[in-house]
């Protein structure tokens, strides 16, 4: 059975996700941040990058959200919530697989600028391109959006499961509010956010959730 080693408050969430939209069993393994928020040691000695989330299964230790729920849903799920080859929607669904590393680069070297002073927007050729990206980033998901009612094409993927934390639970790194100024975004994260396994998994292991007694 895949063991989710869970840190709290973090994006291993969407693994919990995964496993209840995909009815599959599965361990969780909880463990707290620290006074520094960062992952405690106990969690960083599973897998040399330390990051959450990180699966076991069997002898296999597995860190990289993106590739454990692509392995998560081709192996144990029947590929369901993934994307063929011959697909025509798979070059939309590999695009958006990587929505969540590619926004949250952007959002780590402003938060690095900012806490070493920066101010917002200011006249710094990186600061510059960070920017550009982030906005970027926010258009084609509007855009996106505006055509297609989920981001890997007209059914509910991956690439959702992907996403959600970023639209959901970023604010708290500078990440823009999804309000009316992203209607198609706003109208997106209130139709994930109604599935039933999506506000099982938050109640579980969501941002709002705490370890179990
Ligand atoms: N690209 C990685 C990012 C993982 C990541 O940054 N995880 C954060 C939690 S949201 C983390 O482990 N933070 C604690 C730490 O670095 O000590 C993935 O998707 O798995």
């Amino acid at each position: 059975m895949i063991t989710i080693h869970h840190l709290g408050v973090s994006q291993s969430d969407r693994i919990v996700w995964l496993m209840e939209e995909l009815d599959l069993p599965y361990e969780l393994r909880w463990y707290d941040r620290g006074a520094d928020f960062l992952a405690p040691e106990e969690f960083r000695a599973l897998h040399p990058v330390g990051t959450a989330p990180i699966i076991t299964d069997g002898d296999l230790v597995m860190a990289e959200s993106t590739a454990i729920v692509e392995y998560i849903s081709r192996r144990y799920g029947q590929g369901r919530l993934s994307a063929e080859v011959d697909d025509p929607h798979y070059p939309h669904y590999l695009f958006w697989m990587q929505f969540n590393n590619s926004l949250q680069s952007v959002l780590f070297i402003k938060v690095a600028f900012q806490s070493a002073g920066a101010e917002p927007g200011a006249d710094n050729p990186m600061m510059a391109t960070t920017q550009r990206r982030e906005d970027g980033l926010y258009r084609a998901l509007e855009e996106r959006l505006a055509e297609s009612e989920y981001l890997g094409g007209p059914e509910f993927s991956c690439a959702d499961i992907m996403s959600m934390f970023n639209l959901t639970s970023l604010e708290m790194l500078g990440a823009r509010p999804i309000d009316d100024s992203l209607p198609h975004t706003r109208a997106y994260v209130e139709r994930v956010s109604a599935r039933p396994a999506y506000r099982k998994a938050m109640d579980i292991a969501g941002p709002a959730a705490r370890r179990p007694d």
